[in-house]
């Protein structure tokens, strides 16, 4: 699909993503009652790979947040992005969790590998092996979280299916299934399906993590079961949600933000508190699951993963390449 940029460049901020903080905070308070008052959402809703899920995860020291508490498990499930879905981020649950199944799926791994790979996400999970990590997640609209997801390394897939010495970027797609999920017509304007990428070396770097559940539980539909990225240096939309396709690739894939607003969301999107998006500052965030009234955070570079990743942009403009 062709898409108009002007087309989406024009739309009013409520209406293309990125939440307008006016607007947000609004929902925030009128919505946090009705939130906090439920009981388990949880309960009863569709989720990811449950056969190849592991009883009880074992948390992975190395990767933990010491600074901040995880965030609670209703926001982390009740406030979500998922344009397939619906941009309100209070509804993704809800559609996300009317027709779609997520179990049984398969996911494609290919493009220049010796050894490409087709297969079910249970059997991935006991392939693999499952861990919890708690890492920090900033979404490009200044608010974040703290996230204990369950998954693996990406690289420990990467070794498995041997990319060539051509594979130099790796691209990653979401489903696209127009009868279960409603925004692929109603923002008919975005190039779906949803796609992101990484470069070869920070899709190998030791943080880049696949996460199959939440909290020790299976992933919840509308955190992108039963399998997703996520990449905690990197502004939230690189951290794609519900693969079905991974493939390495020669040249720098296209992806679906940097192709709506390349000012607005470049390739690398690392966490930077130091690069405004043009709409806003990125300098602090606010922190999902408290008080709409508590203070914002200061951004931390690279989201606080500084020591892991700076190697990798080593001589690179950052702002340039932001
Ligand atoms: N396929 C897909 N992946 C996606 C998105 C989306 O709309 N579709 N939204 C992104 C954005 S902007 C964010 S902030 C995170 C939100 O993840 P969460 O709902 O689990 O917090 O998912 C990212 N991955
Ligand atoms: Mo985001």
């Amino acid at each position: 699909m062709l898409i108009n940029k002007k087309q989406t460049w024009s739309l009013p901020e409520s209406a293309t993503t990125p939440e307008n903080d006016y607007l947000a905070r609004r929902k925030f308070i009128k919505k946090a009652g009705i939130l906090s008052a439920g009981t388990a959402i949880s309960t009863g809703l569709a989720q990811g790979a449950t056969a190849g899920f592991p009883e009880k995860p074992n948390l992975n020291k190395d990767f933990v947040v010491k600074d901040r508490k995880p965030t609670p498990y209703k926001w982390i499930t009740g406030y979500n992005n998922f344009y397939e879905f619906t941009t309100d981020k209070y509804d993704v649950r809800h559609l996300a969790n009317k027709e779609w199944k997520t179990e049984p799926w398969t996911l494609k791994i290919g493009g220049h590998v010796e050894k490409p790979l087709t297969l079910d996400v249970n059997d991935l999970c006991k392939q693999m092996g499952i861990e919890m990590r708690v890492y920090r997640f900033r979404c490009v609209e200044a608010w974040s979280m703290v996230v204990p997801w369950d998954g693996f390394p990406l690289s420990k897939l990467i070794k498995k299916v041997q990319p060539t010495s051509k594979a130099k970027y790796v691209k990653f797609t979401t489903f696209m299934d127009e009868k279960t999920a409603p925004g692929f017509k109603r923002y008919d304007y975005y190039d779906w399906p949803y796609t992101e990428g990484l470069r070869i070396d920070e899709a190998n770097n030791e943080l880049t993590f696949l996460a199959v559940g939440v909290y020790g539980r299976p992933i919840p539909n509308q955190n992108g079961a039963p399998i997703r990225l996520v990449v905690p240096w990197k502004y939230g939309f690189k951290s794609i949600k519900s693969l079905v396709r991974i493939d390495f690739t020669e040249d720098q894939p296209k992806t679906l933000w940097n192709s709506a607003g390349p000012n607005e969301y470049g390739f690398y999107s690392n966490v930077n508190p130091e690069v405004p998006h043009p709409r806003w500052s990125q300098a602090t965030e606010r922190v999902i699951g408290e008080s709409a009234l508590s203070p914002r955070i200061p951004t931390l570079k690279f989201n606080g993963y500084e020591e892991q990743v700076a190697n990798i942009y080593k001589g690179m403009d950052l702002v340039k390449h932001f």
